[in-house]
């Protein structure tokens, strides 16, 4: 059986796509709370002993350290035969769609609920130009699952794990009121609570938190 231990965070969307993943693939993780905030992902040691991409999550299978969390989550699904690709068709949507949310709905909420929520307030013109981008791609998302229980059709996928990461912390960080805005993205989150074992982030990732500033 592999051992995994998870390089994480509390605030970090990212390792909570690992740790739901490997919670919904019925696997226990160790937690290896990390001093984000503190800045330790920054040192030359962190990055020379742990990753030299200077990111969380780090997940550790069996004392292998893995990082980007859709190499890992495309792994994870070949190995439990969960939530993954059962055609060659949706092995190029699954990639298609990982590519984009890494790229685009992650990276730019990751970005704007960072500095929104645990930086003291900066440049409402860099904020503002976050919230733009980022209203086209959860317009994009809305549209995608709308008319589909989940983002690659009738069953979920990593697809879905590796979206839902950053529009399932509390509303206030981000500030979007998805049942206003945005009511499929909010139905479908739903859909997704409901998987047999799913947790929330702050159930999944303990621990000390950063200061909040909303
Ligand atoms: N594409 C990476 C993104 C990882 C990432 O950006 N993690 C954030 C924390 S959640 C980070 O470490 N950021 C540091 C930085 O951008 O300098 C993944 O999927 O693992």
């Amino acid at each position: 059986m592999t051992r995994y231990r998870l390089h994480y965070f509390p605030e970090s969307g990212n390792s909570y796509k690992l740790a739901l993943m490997l919670t919904l693939c019925g696997q226990s993780f160790e937690p290896v709370w990390t001093d984000f905030g503190g800045g330790v992902t920054r040192t030359e040691a962190w990055r020379r002993t742990v990753n030299p991409m200077g990111e969380i999550p780090v997940l550790e299978e069996d004392g292998e350290k893995l990082t980007q969390t859709a190499p890992i989550l495309l792994r994870l699904a070949g190995r439990y035969g969960r939530f993954g690709a059962e055609t060659e068709a949706e092995r190029f949507e699954i990639l298609r769609w990982l590519f984009w949310d890494n790229q685009k709905l992650t990276g730019f909420m990751a970005t704007y609920r960072f500095r929104r929520a645990f930086l003291p307030p900066g440049d409402p013109a860099v904020m503002e130009f976050l919230k733009s981008r980022l209203e086209d791609f959860l317009g994009i998302l809305e549209r995608q699952v709308a008319d589909r229980p989940f983002v690659l059709g009738e069953r979920a996928t990593i697809l879905d794990i590796s979206m839902c990461a950053y529009l399932s912390f509390p509303r206030e960080e981000a500030g979007f009121d998805f049942a206003a805005s945005h009511p499929a993205i909010q139905a479908w989150l739903g859909r997704i609570a409901a998987l047999p074992g799913w947790k929330s982030p702050y159930e999944l990732l303990p621990g000390q938190r950063m200061r909040r500033y909303v």
